[in-house]
């Protein structure tokens, strides 16, 4: 059927659904439970991360929704409606996972591939199509589970790298729900990313969400620059346009439960802890470090530095001791186990260099521990090395901040934690340099109370504000923010009552016009402009359209006319070409719509000349009336970036002139101010009388036309983008179609699903 579009046909459909209040799906990986057997009976412990803590209080209200694997393989089926059951009950849906899911999609694709790819370690990555088609299988798992149980105008926030594909599936399925997708980890440059084997998929995957956020503006930087250089999408102040869908990217740092932090570390439970740890370890100054095992981590580097310090500052022996809680993580995969026999392994070297009978320089617990004990750690260390090779956030460093109730104490924070980016009053370091590490460990411990002081207040009063509540409302607030926006920067689409109105009209018509847009509307646009030549269904279309005498066609381009007279110059059509210099009315030759001056065009061709000396794969084509700088075949970001140069400068010398320069699709055109495509498209609203018009353009240089159209007429846009064209279609097959249709024309090459 002619434009099945799926966003059409779900609102033509009486959906009782609609009836439902919108609700919240939040999805991530895991639940924020985690299911454990224990004597044959099924527990659920809730978790205590801090995205459970910032979204408890929203997935728990009214009808809303929280959906993930419940961290436990179950496969008996009895067993899985027991637990569906019990967490229905508590705003929660299951989405079970096998073991071979597990395997492949979770410790396989996710945590081999993806996660030292974001982290920039790229040498432990694995590329294996076998565990790419289980994470694409998963994806789609988590989207029939939602599908289930989400309605059209739910909103869905989407959470962390293992759900890349999600957005896009979850697009298809509910077009009209409103998506968000935020990612913890870091986005890796360019350079990085490319290195995957199935990077475009991954970000095409991304693309479905409305507002995508990361952590920091370098992740959505690398993103932005990542999805314009292989997936061609451009982007201004974070919005991307797909070509019929815009959507943001945004920077939100993730913040922490301060309140919570502050209040457990108030309490006179953990107060009672800290006194005896401080008996036990006999030492003047406490380091802390804690981490989830893992490469990212930087931990053998940290040990590494403090052995050096312990070398070079001899005088803090038995005075320094640094407590290394490692939790364990992920030990099923390999570069894991590693990571922990060489951690150990340096622990067991510099203990076994320094220790005395009565001081251990690393007290080291591979472990985790509950909430109060971590508290004690935060309120009696002196100084927290923080120093991450590479982490989207890191929650620890602002979890120490704010358990310092006195204010005493000294935060050490790699520059590669995303948290450095607001922490800048915290001593700062590069992971990678153990001298500096080691020299900062010196400053941090000999730093005198009131500076200390004075840096944690001021680190406190940000992270007291910007805390998890506000990072939850700040990013759907810009949700909301972007839904509306889209609405107030579409077009309708063109749906099938609309097509029946536009047909009627037709039929009914003794006159008709149409003007149609040869790139971009008729055909699609091609890297060499001479070789989007018409081809042979097109040509037919134009034929029969036109032989139809109450019709009359008007086909329309920037193109030279010399072109445009090879390829269609042999139909009964009439043809505006070099945006309305030259016209051909049919059975007539070539006429110039103005008597144009074009002195102006050798002082313009040597700013162009040297723009291409500049740019390599830049061309200049002139046209007998305009001037154009290609930069197609120019590396993708170079040619942005000269042709913004470009723009600017020519916009400079045209203030004065009467010149007028247009910023197109991969191409500058600087063109005298009286042509344009909407003068030449109005001499034949005055010249033929007509009851009936069909406009169909692309490009924002084509709204010209659609500005000159009668009040009544069709215009149509190729792309849901801003335009004063009333209605949008998705692609030139669409246009081809809607045409073909009206004149009942069965095309073939056309896809199936639109015939
Ligand atoms: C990812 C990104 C980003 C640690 N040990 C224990 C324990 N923890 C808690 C900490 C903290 C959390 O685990 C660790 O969070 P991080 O942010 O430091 O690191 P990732 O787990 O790698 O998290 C990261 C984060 O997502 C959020 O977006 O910041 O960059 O990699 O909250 O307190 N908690 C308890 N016992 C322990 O032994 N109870």
């Amino acid at each position: 059927m002619l434009l099945d579009h799926t966003l059409g046909q779900q609102l033509q459909k009486p959906d009782i659904r609609y009836n439902h209040m919108a609700k919240l799906i939040i999805v991530s990986n895991r639940l924020p439970v985690k299911l454990q057997e224990s004597e044959g009976r099924l527990d659920f412990k809730p978790s205590e991360g801090g995205l459970a803590t910032g979204l408890g209080s929203i997935y728990k209200k009214k009808n809303n929704l929280w959906i993930g694997w419940p961290g436990m393989v179950v496969e008996d089926e009895s067993q899985q409606q027991q637990i569906i059951d019990n967490l229905n009950g508590q705003n929660m849906h299951p989405v079970f996972l096998s073991d071979k899911e597990i395997k492949e999609f979770y410790e396989g694709f996710s945590n081999e591939t993806l996660w030292p790819t974001f982290h920039y370690f790229s040498q432990y990555a694995i590329y294996e199509q076998q565990l790419w088609e289980t994470y694409v299988e998963v994806n789609q798992k988590y989207c029939d589970e939602l599908v289930k149980v989400a309605e059209p105008d739910d909103t869905i926030w989407v959470h962390d790298y293992q759900l890349l594909l999600l957005p896009s599936m979850l697009r298809e399925k509910l077009p009209g729900s409103t998506i968000g997708f935020f990612q913890h980890i870091p986005f890796p440059s360019y350079e990085v990313f490319r290195l995957l084997p199935w990077r475009k998929e991954l970000l095409e995957g991304m693309l479905g969400s409305d507002l995508i956020g990361f952590h920091t503006y370098d992740d959505m930087r690398h993103f932005l620059s990542s999805v314009n250089r292989l997936v061609g999408h451009g982007s201004t102040h974070g919005w991307i346009n797909t070509g019929n869908r815009s959507l943001l990217v945004d920077s939100f740092p993730m913040g922490i439960d301060y309140e919570k932090y502050e209040q457990t570390a108030e309490s006179d439970e953990v107060k009672k802890r800290e006194k005896i740890y401080r008996n036990n370890l006999h030492s003047k100054k406490i380091i802390l470090s804690i981490d989830r095992l893992d490469y990212s981590k930087g931990i053998p580097q940290r040990l590494l530095a403090f052995e050096l310090f312990l070398e070079r500052y001899p005088e803090f022996h038995e005075k320094v001791t640094l407590v290394m809680l490692v939790v364990p993580s992920r030990d099923a995969v390999e570069k894991y186990k590693e990571l922990k026999e060489e951690v150990d392994e340096l622990v067991g070297r510099i203990n076994g260099n320094y220790s005395h009978m009565n001081w251990n320089p690393i007290q080291y617990f591979y472990r985790s521990y509950p909430l109060e004990t971590l508290s004690a750690f935060y309120r009696m260390a002196d100084v927290a090395l923080v120093t991450p090779m590479r982490d989207g956030m890191n929650l620890v460093c602002k979890e120490y901040v704010a358990s310092k109730l006195d204010q005493k104490g000294v935060l050490i924070l790699s520059e590669m934690a995303g948290a450095s980016k607001e922490l800048s009053e915290a001593l700062l370091i590069n992971p990678n340099d153990i001298n500096q590490m080691v020299e900062t460990l010196h400053t941090a411990l000999t730093m005198p109370e009131d500076v200390q002081q004075q840096h944690m207040r001021h680190m406190q009063e940000s992270l007291r504000r910007y805390n998890i509540h506000h990072w939850v409302s700040m990013f759907m607030d810009r949700l909301s923010y972007v839904k509306i926006k889209q609405l107030s920067m579409a077009t309708t689409y063109l749906d099938e009552a609309t097509y029946q109105e536009l047909s009627n009209s037709y039929e009914e018509a003794s006159s008709r016009l149409f003007f149609l847009e040869y790139d971009g509307a008729l055909v699609d646009y091609h890297n060499r402009p001479l070789m989007a030549a018409p081809d042979e269904d097109l040509l037919e279309l134009l034929q029969v359209l036109s032989s139809n005498s109450k019709n009359r066609v008007v086909v329309i381009s920037s193109r030279e006319k010399d072109n445009m007279q090879r390829w269609l110059g042999h139909l009964n059509i009439d043809l505006i070409a070099e945006h309305g210099v030259w016209i051909k009315q049919r059975g007539t030759g070539w006429q110039t719509m103005t008597s144009l001056i074009d002195d102006w065009k050798s002082d313009i061709r040597l700013i162009l000349d040297l723009y291409v000396d500049r740019t390599p794969g830049s061309f200049i084509e002139e046209k007998e009336y305009s001037l154009v700088w290609h930069y197609r075949r120019v590396e993708t970001g170079l040619g942005e970036l000269r042709a913004r140069e470009l723009v600017s400068h020519l916009n400079f010398l045209a203030t004065n002139s009467n010149l007028q320069v247009l910023d197109g699709q991969m191409a500058v055109e600087i063109k005298a101010q009286e042509v344009s495509k909407g003068k030449a498209t109005s001499y034949w609203l005055n010249m033929y009388p007509h009851d009936f018009v069909l406009a169909i353009g692309d490009d924002w240089g084509d709204e010209d036309i659609f500005k000159a159209m009668p009040r009544e007429a069709y215009t149509v846009k190729i792309g849901n983008t801003h335009s004063v064209a009333k209605y949008h279609l998705d692609s030139c097959e669409e246009a081809r179609k809607l045409l073909s249709r009206l004149i009942g024309l069965k095309q073939k090459k056309l896809p199936k699903e639109l015939l």
